[in-house]
């Protein structure tokens, strides 16, 4: 580790240190990132291009009084280096460790938490009218990439900033990418002034200037690029049309001129909007290099930038090469993604279908109307949409999808645990906010064969329908030539048996085929089910084993409450059936970050759960063993 950065344990450490310190400091950072992240995984990228940004907002502005809030807060970790949490860096994203965004019980200097973009605005404009009302004066600053600007969240805010306060910070990192490269007409409109040949002299000129005066006037800078700015381009009279004075934009990676404009920028009585380019990956070539790998990866060669070859399809994988085969049938079909094409898979379709796939920018409700409209026009939409963002979804979901019984196909990718990224990216509600919504049909593959004949279920639906499955590789089931429909609402018997039923949805068929092996061997007969759909239930199916058996077990990835096992036991009910189900899946709290298999053996999804609960309840049965005793 550098010798400066092993003296900064807070950001007061910072400020005494002049520029030529603060440049030094930040290329240590930027080695210790790529260190420390080879190991780890993490958004290095992100991190790289924010490096100087960041040091220049500890430097002007005092957390934890002041409030800094980051929007995913992928791009904290030099926020974390800064406020005391060097030390733990190396266990960033590790189970036990700090996280990999803001979290306000990691530390005081976090004043807000993350992991879905577009609230930083938002959030930093109601802190901003609590201080008003309670006579605080502290600063409040919003940092958000040029991607967050493709959000709704976002121009929510915007409009309501000028009529609700006179003094909040926000500032545009703008680097051109989000993880794929920002999209829509806001992202034309921030890159054409950087490709603006006036601005570039401007620029030019201004660092010169900077340099030469110390930085006295960045006041002057500010408004001189302000008025550059205005007379040619277009995002100083977007922003300034909702009120908030327009700054920049300036070079986000030298230090007296961030400094400068901050300083000068507290001092305004009026929101401001700072436009700061940054080159994301700074510093580490392979990350300049492949953009997109380096937004976000695991552990990789900290010379090269080479990660491990992986062998097996993922999920996403398989679920865009079946759609692209589908579509190849079907023209009607159309992908929709918000801002996630590769980690869809979607650009492998777009690859093959350009005018057919549609990145609609950081905008999942939108995604849903847009897909909705497009159903209602004739075509068929299928929107593939992390579970987790998809929770921004569900209004259009129930209010445009369902209610009008269109044929939208969601896709929800990352669907169960995500493992380290933690309780903002698991993907453990979907069953519970979509299975109460009436005409949806809800579906989740026990592998990567299944995920494709359920692809050709869902377009050959009259409506709506879901498919959940998770991050990463399956069991690596090959797929048929060709998808093969299957029965709507038709559970798939792997095994009968009359002691126990036992039904493993999706990804958790290996701990239920594991159950029952275990029940074999002891003598019991236990059937082995997979559900395939969660709504419409196998109700034959549930119906014909609550004569028999003396308990069903359910396993799922997601949370218990609303989940799966809670429609067998709501469908028992109806039924008036007594038969229990042993219900494995998640508790009613927030999943913290860590390995899949440490966190299913500590909060109880395993074999060993389900046998202690289950084995109470076979005692009416005859047990064979004991009988032959
Ligand atoms: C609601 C939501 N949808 C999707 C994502 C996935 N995501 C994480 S970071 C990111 C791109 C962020 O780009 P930008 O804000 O420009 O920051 P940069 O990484 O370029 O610094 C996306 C789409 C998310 N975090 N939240």
């Amino acid at each position: 580790m550098g010798t400066l950065l092993e003296s900064i344990h807070s950001p007061a450490d910072l400020k005494r240190l002049d520029f030529a310190q603060m440049a030094t400091l930040a290329e240590e950072i930027r080695e210790f990132l790529i260190q420390t992240l080879s190991k780890t995984g993490g958004h290095l990228g992100p991190n790289l291009g924010v490096v100087e940004l960041t040091l220049a907002l500890h430097t002007v502005f005092t957390t934890p009084e002041d409030k800094i809030l980051f929007d995913v807060s992928h791009q904290s970790y030099v926020h974390k280096m800064l406020t005391g949490r060097l030390d733990r860096m190396d266990t960033i994203r590790q189970p036990g460790g700090i996280t990999g965004f803001t979290l306000r019980t990691e530390s005081e200097h976090d004043c807000f938490g993350a992991g879905h973009a577009g609230t930083a605005l938002s959030a930093a404009l109601g802190m901003a009218v609590s201080r008003d009302l309670s006579g605080g004066t502290e600063n409040v600053i919003a940092v958000a990439g040029d991607a967050a600007f493709t959000n709704g969240y976002t121009f929510e805010a915007i409009n309501n900033i000028a009529v609700q306060t006179k003094r909040m910070i926000v500032v545009l990192n703008d680097n051109e990418w989000a993880i794929d490269r920002n999209v829509g007409a806001i992202a034309h409109c921030f890159h054409r002034i950087v490709a603006n040949e006036r601005y570039k002299n401007f620029h030019d000129s201004a660092h010169r200037f900077i340099e030469r005066i110390g930085g006295k006037a960045a006041s002057q800078v500010a408004h001189r690029a302000e008025e550059a700015a205005k007379s040619i381009l277009w995002p100083s009279v977007l922003f300034e049309q909702f009120g908030l004075q327009y700054y920049g934009p300036i070079d986000g990676h030298n230090i007296p001129l961030l400094v400068e404009t901050f300083k000068f920028l507290k001092t305004e009585n009026r929101p401001v909007l700072l436009h700061v380019l940054t080159q994301k990956g700074r510093g580490f070539q392979p990350a300049l290099d492949r953009q997109k790998k380096f937004h976000g990866l695991g552990p990789f060669d900290p010379e090269t930038g080479e990660t491990k070859p992986r062998g097996q399809l993922t999920y996403s994988e398989v679920f865009a090469n079946t759609l692209v085969k589908l579509a190849a049938h079907d023209e009607r079909i159309v992908a929709i993604t918000a801002a996630m094409p590769s980690g869809t898979g979607l650009d492998i379709f777009r690859e093959h279908y350009p005018k057919r796939c549609f990145d609609v920018g950081i905008a999942e409700g939108h995604a849903v109307v847009f897909a909705a409209g497009m159903a209602a026009r004739g075509s068929r939409p299928v929107c593939a949409i992390y579970s987790t963002f998809m929770q921004r979804g569900f209004d259009p979901i129930v209010h445009d999808v369902c209610l009008q019984k269109l044929p939208v196909v969601l896709c929800l990718d990352r669907a169960g645990l995500s493992g380290d990224d933690g309780p903002t990216h698991h993907g453990l509600f979907d069953i519970m906010y979509l299975r109460g919504i009436p005409d949806i049909v809800l579906m989740s593959p026990k592998d990567e064969d299944e995920l494709a004949d359920m692809m050709k279920t869902a377009f050959e639906l009259p409506g709506p329908s879901a498919i959940r499955y998770p991050r990463g590789t399956g069991p690596g089931a090959p797929c048929k030539p060709e998808p093969q429909a299957i029965p709507l609402g038709k559970a798939e018997i792997l095994r009968d048996g009359s002691d126990v039923a036992i039904l493993g949805l999706g990804t958790m068929m290996p701990l239920a085929a594991e159950l029952a092996e275990r029940m074999e061997a002891d003598g019991y007969s236990a059937a082995l089910v997979n559900p395939r759909f969660v709504k419409p239930l196998d109700l034959d199916m549930i119906a014909r084993y609550a004569s028999r058996v003396a308990a069903f077990v359910t396993f799922e990835d997601h949370v218990k409450m609303g989940g799966f096992g809670s429609a067998v036991l709501e469908a028992l009910d109806e039924m008036g059936s007594q038969v229990p189900v042993i219900r494995i899946g998640w508790p009613d709290q927030f999943i913290e970050q860590g390995h899949v298999d440490d966190l299913r053996a500590k909060y109880g999804l395993t074999v060993e759960a389900a046998l202690a609960q289950l084995t109470p309840l076979l005692v009416s049965r005859q047990h064979p063993t004991l009988v032959a005793g």
